[in-house]
């Protein structure tokens, strides 16, 4: 049922990972206006304008708005409208007939960044269809994170924004832009506006770094060699916590003996950061009553991110701030439905030795497939052949590194079915193409499974357009046709039922309550093996592994997040593209006059694995050695023709997976080494 006219009250999402209160004029069944909420949990009023610009996504013209299958040759952008029933009955069959070929597990089901949800339900489908591979980005986004952080404290410590602290350590985060950590910016100026110090560590000279006590421009890729200096500094100086490394950790020799091992001037000169600078932040960091630290992408997006992240919760832990207030903190959930039990894990007891990434000897905690394997299965079948993929809310070839890769994986699968909101360059190599609602359109439940400890309620406002269905009921449908019908609803809202069943209120008093919050506690309780912090992961730190520049790639190239894009989503909508029109890289001035490049040329950005071309911004805000890229731009407006030029300014046309970690199959997004030229006219 579609709102009545006036003001309701909802929470963002599908514009970055969601969570700011805003408040929704509707108007005859459309959405006419949005305003942040002076309530706000998160946002205190604030609202961005990506979120604005969320009505204009709604009505877009060339918004996907009945199910198509492709007719022409991959790739080619020849359809034909068909029924929803017939879309199905498609995926269904071949789904099926290759699972009967292949196994289940040939099939894969692919999501991007969580935006409801739709995530779990489509888990719970793979599950009980009997696949064990669920493909997502997560070898880039918060999984280093969140496993370095169960097998070293036993939880995934985030930043405590909420409540006061006196230095919050900034790593590889632009918050400003990103709202990074499902937080949202506004609680961190409050810190800062309580009198918190900052110090931020980015090779570019953020916002945040302009107004922060100490920046540290740190070589891209570098951050476990700057992570050690720290450990270095804050042990041989005696700056750590004693009490706490004494009653709650274990491993303190064996972390001293790995690090202390090496030359402080060595680890601080990888860093490209002057040591005395270092020591000052290892100090503040180390000495304030209460420190918390706020980690972004940057740490996770490269190969050693595994240890990168050890070495950080070792950090907060023998400064003593794990587990406490101010610092960071085990955000328990509140009493709803666990993870576990929602995607029916239970079925599938294989599935950790069956997934494709096992193979591989990926960490056994992470329970989706990296798109570096999952492409390996596809094209080589190694381990086993994966012949027809779901894929919902992403678009790897902008997103996956390594965007040939990509590209060749998605021509060489016998059936591929997307959905999305818009025809993507992903979307033109599908068998068939689902037309999803989209935010406001449907009742959802946000930040569920992010380790935040909160969810949120995004109740439907208005009508999606007559043929567009939300992911869960698409899945709904989907699941009943392929997998047995116990684990699926008549009314696939009964998916939110499910979620809040353990908290004993209904949908309706969650929408009124519009946020469930669990506790955030201190602990002196860590789910490890010693029931203490650990502070030395099962091996050594494998340090002075970054790349290195050399005469031929004389620069290191690395890349940061559109404020106003969501990675390579919404380049279509004009509100946001007049702000952000094109593919900009920025490049000190001194370089560029190098090279001879005036601001605004166009540039050939090279690396050993490819090139591609962006737009010169000159700024000595970054570090002259680094080059920063635009990330996920494809170019809507040059149509199917041209597959909407998705090769031209793409970032993941000069990445490479040849060489991945280990852990989580992560390839090097952020510090490779590259040169420029500028494009003649
Ligand atoms: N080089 C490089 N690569 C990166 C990163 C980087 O920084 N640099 N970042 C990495 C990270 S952190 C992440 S999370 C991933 C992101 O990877 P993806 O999530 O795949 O990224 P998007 O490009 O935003 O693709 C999301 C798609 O979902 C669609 N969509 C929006 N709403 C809905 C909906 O309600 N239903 C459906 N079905 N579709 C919807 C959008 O139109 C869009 O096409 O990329 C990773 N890749
Ligand atoms: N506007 C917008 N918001 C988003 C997203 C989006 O695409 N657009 N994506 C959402 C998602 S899925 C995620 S995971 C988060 C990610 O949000 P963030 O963690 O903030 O991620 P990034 O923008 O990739 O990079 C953060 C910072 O790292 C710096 N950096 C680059 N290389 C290095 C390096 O080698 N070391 C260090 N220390 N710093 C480096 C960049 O200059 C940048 O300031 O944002 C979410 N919010
Ligand atoms: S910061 Fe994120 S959650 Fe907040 S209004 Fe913007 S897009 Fe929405
Ligand atoms: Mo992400």
């Amino acid at each position: 049922m579609t709102a009545k006219n006036g003001w309701f009250v909802t929470h963002c999402s599908r514009m970055d990972h969601g969570g700011c209160t805003i408040k929704v004029k509707v108007q005859d069944g459309k959405i006419i206006k949005i305003t942040g909420h002076p309530n706000g949990h998160l946002n205190k009023g604030y609202v961005c304008r990506k979120a604005v610009a969320a009505i204009e996504k709604l009505y877009h013209p060339n918004r996907l708005r009945y199910p198509m299958k492709r007719v022409g040759k991959r790739g080619s952008g020849e359809w034909k409208k068909i029924s929803w029933d017939e879309a199905l009955d498609l995926i269904a069959d071949n789904f099926l007939k290759v699972k009967e070929e292949y196994g289940a597990r040939a099939v894969a089901f692919c999501q991007g960044m969580p935006k409801g949800l739709e995530h779990f339900v489509l888990i719970r489908l793979a599950n009980v269809f009997g696949s064990p591979n669920v493909v997502s980005v997560q070898d880039l986004c918060h999984a280093p994170r969140e496993v370095a952080g169960f097998h070293a404290c036993g939880f995934y410590p985030v930043a405590d924004l909420e409540h006061p602290t006196d230095l919050i350590l900034l790593w590889g985060s632009n918050p400003l832009a990103t709202n990074e950590e499902g937080q949202i910016c506004r609680l961190l100026l409050d810190r800062l506006r309580e009198g918190a110090q900052l110090v931020v560590i980015d090779p570019f000279h953020t916002e945040l770094a302009s107004r922060a006590n100490l920046h540290l421009q740190v070589k891209p890729g570098a951050d476990l060699e700057l992570a050690a200096a720290f450990i270095h500094i804050i042990i041989s100086e005696k700056l750590y916590d004693v009490a706490f490394v004494n009653n709650l950790t274990s491993g303190f020799d064996k972390l001293k003996d790995a690090i202390l091992k090496y030359d402080l001037e060595k680890l601080a000169k990888a860093t490209w950061v002057d040591p005395e600078k270092i020591r000052e932040a290892a100090y503040v960091y180390a000495k304030a009553e209460r420190a918390m630290l706020l980690w972004g992408n940057a740490i996770e997006h490269t190969p050693r991110n595994y240890e990168t992240a050890r070495a950080m919760v070792s950090l907060m832990a023998i400064t003593g701030n794990l587990g406490r207030r101010g610092g960071n903190v085990w955000a328990k959930d509140p009493a709803i439905a666990k993870l576990g039990k929602f995607v029916r894990a239970s079925v599938i007891p294989n599935k950790r030795k069956e997934m494709i990434h096992a193979h591989f000897g990926a960490v056994p905690g992470l329970m989706t497939v990296p798109p570096a394997y999952f492409r390996k299965a596809v094209l080589e079948d190694d381990p086993y052949p994966v012949r027809a993929a779901y894929m919902q809310c992403t678009n790897p070839l902008l997103a996956y590194a390594d965007s040939e890769v990509t590209r060749r994986a998605l021509e060489s699968l016998d059936f591929l079915a997307v959905a999305d909101v818009f025809l993507t360059p992903t979307a033109l190599f599908a068998d068939v193409v689902l037309p999803a609602a989209t935010h406001f359109e449907f009742n959802d439940i946000g930040h569920y499974g992010l380790g935040h400890g909160f969810i949120v309620a995004r109740p439907k406002l208005v009508d999606p357009p007559e043929d567009c269905w939300p992911d869960m009921k698409i899945l709904n449908e989907l699941g009943r046709r392929i997998s047995p019908p116990e684990f699926w609803y008549d009314d696939y809202e009964m998916f939110l039922e499910e979620v809040l069943e353990p908290s004993g209120i209904g949908y309706e008093e969650f929408v009124k309550m519009g946020i469930l919050k669990g506790p955030v506690e201190q602990t002196d309780t860590f789910r490890t093996g010693s029931g203490k912090v650990e502070l030395m992961p099962d091996r050594e730190f494998n340090l002075f592994g970054c790349s290195e520049v050399d005469a031929e790639f004389p620069l290191l190239l690395t890349c940061r997040k559109d404020p106003f894009y969501l990675h390579s989503s919404y380049r279509w909508l004009e509100d946001l593209r007049k702000r952000s029109p094109r593919p900009e890289c920025i490049i000190h001035p001194d370089v560029a006059q190098q090279y001879g490049i005036k601001s605004g040329d166009l540039v050939r950005i090279e690396t050993q694995h490819g090139s591609m071309t962006q737009y010169a911004s000159l700024s000595d805000k970054i570090h002259p050695s680094v080059v920063m890229a635009a990330y996920g731009w494809w170019f809507p407006e040059s149509g199917v023709d041209k597959q909407y030029e998705w090769r031209k300014s793409n970032y993941n046309m000069v990445t490479s997976t040849k060489d991945v970690g280990k852990d989580f199959g992560t390839p090097l997004i952020k510090g490779i080494p590259c040169r420029i030229s500028r494009v003649a006219d």
